[in-house]
């Protein structure tokens, strides 16, 4: 077979991949009549594709690659570690220097008492961790009824059977037997599409209460945790008013009940806090980590765990591990990256530089006629696009279909911006600068400019 490299031509990759490679969360057959989109190479906010297109990737991957592409510094340390000591494992009563220092590094930087660090492969996994061990540690302490987790609707915390249990995301639980036993949903605290005539902050407060009426009805017995992101990403960077996270701390404290943030995204600097929890002010028992931990150059997540909670589940046998639990080489590029982080204090960057300046140009898109709400938290932003901004209103065709359509538009300007239905959202590297935020800015507008006039001249600018 000929060398498959970023030298052959486009088609040919395009008739390869399409041949053999089975994408996530994608409608196979129709990607291979399209032509799937070849990315080769990237340096700081920039992909370059297979036709020599330079794209500004305002996703940072998917939500991951905080520091930028192209750092060498990653590199060389994961060639190092790999020709020190490539794998081995955590279990069997041994344990390696890049996880030691890692875990040690994680509970420097986490807030509180979280001390402890559990890894895994991926945000998945660290979910699926966290399920077993919340679950556990209410049987270690004599109370195994305790087994319902708490979760929302339209949250995402991961794809496994699990993971993808405690997400919300209905289109996923349609498919292969989700959710398991035990995992309840309550709504999301998503204002512009669900609060009516109510005031935002009513609004928030009504969702949060929402978790205490369900502990009422479960049983306050029969909970074991609630879970969430401080900021949902996946479904669409909807942040919640301000009246929600402190309802929901106050009700977590008032029942017992375990709080388990899901810092996958916001966790490393993304608000402008090391950890979402410190933005929006909550103490969770357990966080939930990966994506910007390694900054995706290695596939590497876990849990940060409390003082009480690891110490009932160390009172015996763990069930539970991963075969990279820990990787040496993953563990040691995601030191180097927290010492970059650290030494070139990106997350002084994004809250004294990047996200003001982001939340200035992202606020000014509401100007535009196609932009409803425009939402940011640090480096995580959403605009709703909307037929009628003065009632909030959905559009008549599909959900998505506007979305989708501006989406094209921005791939066509050389920006990603991806669309969650019918709310575009960004969430660039934290590294970005104000030069690159005014490309980001420029093209975005531009592509809803274009979006405008393809859905005027579809005749879609209707409103449900
Ligand atoms: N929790 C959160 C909050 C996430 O965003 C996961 C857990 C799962 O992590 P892994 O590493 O197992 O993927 C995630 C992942 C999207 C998209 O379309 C988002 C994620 C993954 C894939 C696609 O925005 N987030």
């Amino acid at each position: 077979m000929r060398a498959i490299s970023n030298h052959l031509p486009t088609a040919e990759l395009q008739a390869l991949d399409a041949a053999h490679h089975m994408h996530p969360f994608t409608a196979n057959g129709e990607l291979a009549d399209k032509g799937v989109r070849v990315i080769t190479q990237a340096k700081g906010v920039t992909l370059k594709d297979s036709e020599g297109n330079e794209i500004l990737d305002a996703m940072a991957g998917l939500w991951c690659v905080n520091i930028g592409y192209g750092r060498d510094e990653l590199a060389d340390v994961a060639a190092r570690q790999m020709r020190e000591l490539p794998y081995y494992n955590t279990f069997f009563q041994t344990t390696h220097v890049p996880a030691i220092a890692l875990a040690n590094k994680l509970a420097e930087l986490a807030p509180g008492d979280l001390n402890h660090v559990f890894f895994a492969g991926s945000g998945s996994e660290a979910n699926d961790t966290n399920i077993r061990m919340v679950r556990h540690y209410w049987a270690m302490k004599g109370k195994a009824d305790k087994s319902i987790i708490i979760s929302r609707k339209n949250a995402y915390h991961g794809s496994s059977v699990g993971s993808g249990s405690l997400g919300g995301m209905s289109a996923m639980h349609e498919q292969g037997g989700l959710p398991i036993p035990d995992v309840h949903h309550i709504n999301q605290p998503n204002w512009w599409a669900e609060g009516q005539d109510m005031d935002p902050e009513a609004f928030g407060l009504a969702r949060a209460q929402e978790l205490e009426e369900a502990i009422l009805e479960l049983g306050e017995d029969r909970v074991a945790a609630f879970i969430a992101e401080p900021v949902q990403g996946a479904g669409g960077v909807i942040v919640p008013p301000d009246s929600y996270w402190p309802e929901i701390q106050r009700i977590c404290d008032k029942y017992e009940i375990l709080l388990i943030a899901d810092e996958v995204i916001c966790g490393f600097g993304r608000t402008g806090n090391w950890f979402g929890s410190q933005t929006v002010n909550i103490r969770p028992h357990i966080m939930t980590i990966a994506k910007g931990l390694s900054s995706g150059y290695a596939p590497i997540g876990g849990s940060i765990v409390c003082d009480e909670v690891a110490s009932v589940i160390g009172g015996g046998e763990f069930n539970h591990g991963y075969t990279y639990s820990g990787h040496p080489v993953a563990a040691a590029v995601a030191l180097e990256n927290l010492r970059i982080m650290e030494e070139e204090n990106v997350v002084g960057h994004v809250r004294d530089v990047a996200a003001p300046y982001l939340k200035q140009k992202w606020e000014e898109l509401a100007d535009h006629p196609l932009v409803g709400e425009a939402k940011i938290v640090g480096m995580m932003g959403s605009i709703a696009l909307t037929p009628d901004k003065a009632t909030r209103a959905a559009f008549a065709a599909d959900a998505g279909t506007a979305g989708y359509i501006c989406r094209e538009r921005c791939f066509a300007n050389n920006l990603v911006m991806r669309h969650v239905g019918d709310r575009m959202i960004i969430s660039p590297p934290l590294v970005i600068t104000c030069d690159e935020i005014d490309t980001l800015i420029a093209r975005a507008r531009k592509s809803l400019d274009e979006c405008l006039e393809a859905l005027k001249e579809q005749d879609l600018l209707k409103a449900a």
